[in-house]
């Protein structure tokens, strides 16, 4: 709302640490049509600003600095009631709540959660649980509980099933949040038992609840690990369908995975760990296991020792190896099976000291080569046949058969393609063995309604980003898209009911963007193109990507000035831009045929199972990948014998395709986690870093779309209460909607010349632009200090 920075006005100043600094008007000088604002910032600087008249006026002006709100609505717990509804009055509110142990905050329907990187033990006491169980969430304080009551009781009155999106960066809280909500349902009283959980505590928890908790353990050991940003960081995607039946008691669950990380296993940066699992094992295994499987100290294998760091400060992997495998019991893996699994993983790190020599030009595995004798006696398999086709290739033509050396680091690649294919085929593995136990064909018959959670990567962008920010920063494209068209929904939907005027808005639809990745000639479709070419390279796909869409084809997309070898997408957060190496290889992901056969004829029972379940998993994605169009068939155009192996980026898209469908079928809650601080310190607040944050995960878009229409809504009652003293009092009355429209009146009478359009009347409720409350708030403040001076003169007569 136009403002005319009068002395003593509050506004904004950009700064380059903190964000943004408080500042006054200290002075205001107006010569003719232009105005010199002196303003006094919070820090002792002076700042001053030149402008016109006209200029002031102008709602849109971005040379002004933004306006400071009044004290009272500074940490809303809810940022929608902000009346200045800019950036940085945004952020005060976070950092302000933040400064005051409140990590929760609303922004209209999200949660937005600030990771205080301490133990705040009061707000997940269990009794934390019944104080928001069957509450309004408008009741109570903020927190992640609000959130799950909300959709749990949306469950029950719709009848529908719901989602909990928890989306942030890494190390922001997702995970933690996730487990809190999965706690949430497991421990909330069912209202059929009321006062059985009085205690909220874990033994009056039934078995499938304690099961569903118990999932987290296994899937952390085998699927997070230690990297720069995060000591536990999550490196796959996860949505967990909780089920319920007609009364409402948790009955199974399902869980869904996404994109695991595979490339940890064989490679991990400096200070990073590969999968926790490793470490526990090696420090965990009894001695006669360590004989069994060859377990050496870490510091003895490469697929461990890379990162130079496997110690975790606080953490004892002895013990985590215990509840790994407690977990493991309780979700129903035998503990036969268990130690199946830990001597396929002990193979696998042998696979790893594999030593394979190089020689002038080719590369040498003998098959009596210790590492490799004792992870192929382990796997089950010939390391005769083994070391063969690691260091040889052979391409069949419909003639012959040709085969070539590989150099040594191809034969290494060769190596290590197949101990990630077994990793990753054992998580499958275990993801559908938790399923068929979580939930049989008759359980899942029986659930009702299923609540969902979603745990997944936000937008990722670093100085290098490769394929796998590629795959995650599509995902989040999607997420966004969702969260926008509900935002927009919920906000139009309003406005019909409360049958106020309103002309639709336009809000920044990201479709483009998605097309461009995932379009039948987008970057996914062209990757897969040349993944399939025999000689397909990383430089070609760049080529053909800028062929295809740099100079103006996709507004989208840009052929960075430098460096041949990248290219950048144009995303709803930011600009990334992609270094093409190793894409086709990572995209690709396969193990050369004959290894594929060496591993089919293993006399490893467990390992044979474990592929089946793989090819299952596989199987399954290739067929929703084809029925979602997802692979083209560009391999026959270019004249080359198709391969129709599913390739990670076309199996990733048909489950992103699944789990949008999947959730475009629910109700959708939302929490944003926000991680404060880049050094993990407790309640450490960077503006800088908060914002980026608001804006990649679409906080700020949502304020942009509501400053749009009428972000601010207050009841006739919470009106006319608030607001009576600006009407003399022979005008109040009973009546609200009369007196509110009277105080409107009267109010916008004094201050604005400009009062048209700066509120609409609904139904049930006033709407008003941004900046109104603020408005109506100083009229307050001074109509209350004008009635404390005549009493205080009338008492003083008195006297
Ligand atoms: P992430 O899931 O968002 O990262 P986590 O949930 O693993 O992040 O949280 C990272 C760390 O932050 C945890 O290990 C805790 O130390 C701390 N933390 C998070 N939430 C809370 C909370 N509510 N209270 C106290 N401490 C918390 V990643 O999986 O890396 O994307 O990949
Ligand atoms: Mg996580």
């Amino acid at each position: 709302m136009a403002h005319n920075y009068d002395v003593g006005t509050r506004a904004w100043q950009p700064d380059p640490t903190e964000g943004w600094v408080a500042s006054e008007v200290e002075s205001k000088n107006v010569q003719g049509d232009k105005v010199k604002l002196l303003f006094r910032l919070a820090n002792g600087e002076e700042k001053t600003i030149e402008t016109t008249v006209a200029a002031l006026h102008d709602d849109n002006n971005a040379a002004l600095p933004p306006l400071m709100n009044p004290a009272i609505l500074e940490a809303s717990d809810d940022l929608t009631n902000l009346s200045h509804l800019n950036e940085p009055a945004v952020l005060q509110a976070i950092r302000l709540r933040y400064s005051q142990k409140e990590i929760y905050t609303y922004s209209g329907i999200v949660l937005i959660a600030t990771n205080p990187f301490a133990r705040v033990d009061s707000l997940y006491v269990p009794g934390m649980v019944q104080v928001y169980a069957g509450k309004q969430r408008s009741s109570q304080a903020p927190h992640l509980f609000a959130i799950a009551e909300e959709a749990f009781a949306d469950m029950l009155r719709d009848n529908k099933n719901q989602t909990i999106v928890v989306s942030g960066e890494s190390g922001a809280g997702k995970t933690v949040s996730a487990k809190y909500i999965m706690r949430y349902f497991s421990t909330r009283e069912s209202p059929d038992q009321p006062g059985n959980r009085a205690k909220g505590i874990a033994d009056a928890m039934s078995e499938t609840e304690e099961q569903i908790l118990a999932t987290n353990p296994v899937m952390e050991a085998f699927g997070n690990a230690k990297t720069t940003r995060n000591d536990n960081s999550s490196r796959f995607g996860k949505y967990i369908e909780i089920m319920f039946d007609k009364k409402t008691e948790i009955i199974g669950a399902r869980i869904r995975t996404y994109l695991l990380e595979r490339s940890r296993l064989v490679f991990q940066p400096l200070k990073e760990r590969n999968y926790h699992v490793f470490y526990q094992l090696v420090a965990g295994a009894t001695e006669a296991e360590r004989q069994e499987w060859g377990l050496l100290p870490v510091v003895h294998f490469d697929y461990l020792n890379q990162g130079g760091s496997p110690v975790i400060e606080g953490w004892d992997d002895k013990v985590e190896f215990d509840a790994t495998r407690q977990s493991l019991t309780t979700i129903g893996v035998s503990q036969g099976k268990q130690s199946q699994i830990f001597a396929l993983l002990s193979a696998l790190l042998h696979l790893g000291n594999v030593k394979i020599t190089a020689t002038r030009t080719d590369s040498v595995l003998p098959p009596t080569e210790p590492s490799l004798v004792k992870a192929c006696q382990m796997l089950g398999v010939d390391a005769g046949e083994f070391a063969k086709w690691t260091v040889k290739k052979q391409l069949i033509t419909r003639e012959e058969r040709i085969m070539s050396n590989l150099t040594q680091q191809q034969a290494v690649v060769v190596r290590d393609s197949v101990a990630k294919f077994i990793y990753s085929a054992v998580f499958d593995w275990l993801v559908e063995n938790i399923n068929a136990g979580l939930a049989t064909e008759e359980v899942s018959n029986r659930a009702t309604t299923f609540i969902g959670v979603l745990d997944i990567y936000g937008f990722e962008h670093f100085i290098k980003n490769s394929f796998e920010q590629f795959c995650i920063n599509y995902a989040n494209e999607k997420l966004q898209q969702e969260f926008n068209q509900h935002v927009f929904k919920l906000e139009q939907e309003e406005y019909l009911r409360e049958e106020i005027d309103w002309t639709f808005i336009d809000f920044s639809d990201n479709q483009p963007c998605i097309d461009l990745i995932e379009a039948k000639l987008g970057v996914l479709a062209l990757l897969d193109e040349e993944s399939r070419l025999p000689m397909g390279s990383d430089e070609q796909f760049v080529t053909k990507l800028h062929h295809n869409f740099a100079n103006d084809k996709s507004k989208y997309y840009k052929k960075p000035r430098f460096g041949k070898s990248s290219f950048t997408v144009c995303h709803y957060a930011i600009d990334v831009t992609y270094e093409s190496d190793g894409f086709i290889e990572k995209n690709r992901d396969t193990v050369p045929d004959e290894h594929m056969e060496v591993l089919r004829e293993s006399s490893n029972p467990f390992l044979a199972e474990v592929l089946e379940a793989a090819s299952v998993v596989r199987d399954k994605d290739a067929l929703t990948a084809s029925n979602a169009k997802a692979v083209p068939t560009p391999g026959r155009r270019m004249g080359v014998a198709a391969n129709r192996k599913p390739t990670l980026g076309g199996i990733f898209k048909s489950s992103l395709i699944e789990l949008m469908h999947t959730i475009n079928s629910t109700d959708v809650h939302y929490i944003r986690c926000i991680k404060p601080n880049e050094s993990k310190e407790s309640w450490k607040f960077e503006g800088p870093m908060v914002l980026s944050q608001l804006r990649a995960c679409g906080v700020l878009e949502t304020v942009r779309i509501s400053c749009a229409g009428y972000p601010t809504r207050w009841t006739y009652e919470e009106f006319a209460l608030r607001y009576y003293m600006l009407v003399p009092s022979q005008s109040w009355t009973s009546a609200i909607r009369e007196m509110a429209n009277a105080i409107l009146k009267k109010a916008l009478g004094q201050g604005t010349n400009r009062g048209l359009d700066k509120y609409q009347l609904g139904l049930t409720k006033i709407f008003f632009r941004a900046g109104m409350l603020a408005f109506l708030e100083n009229l307050r403040t001074t109509r209350l200090n004008e009635c404390a001076v005549m009493i205080q003169k009338e008492s003083t007569v008195q006297i």
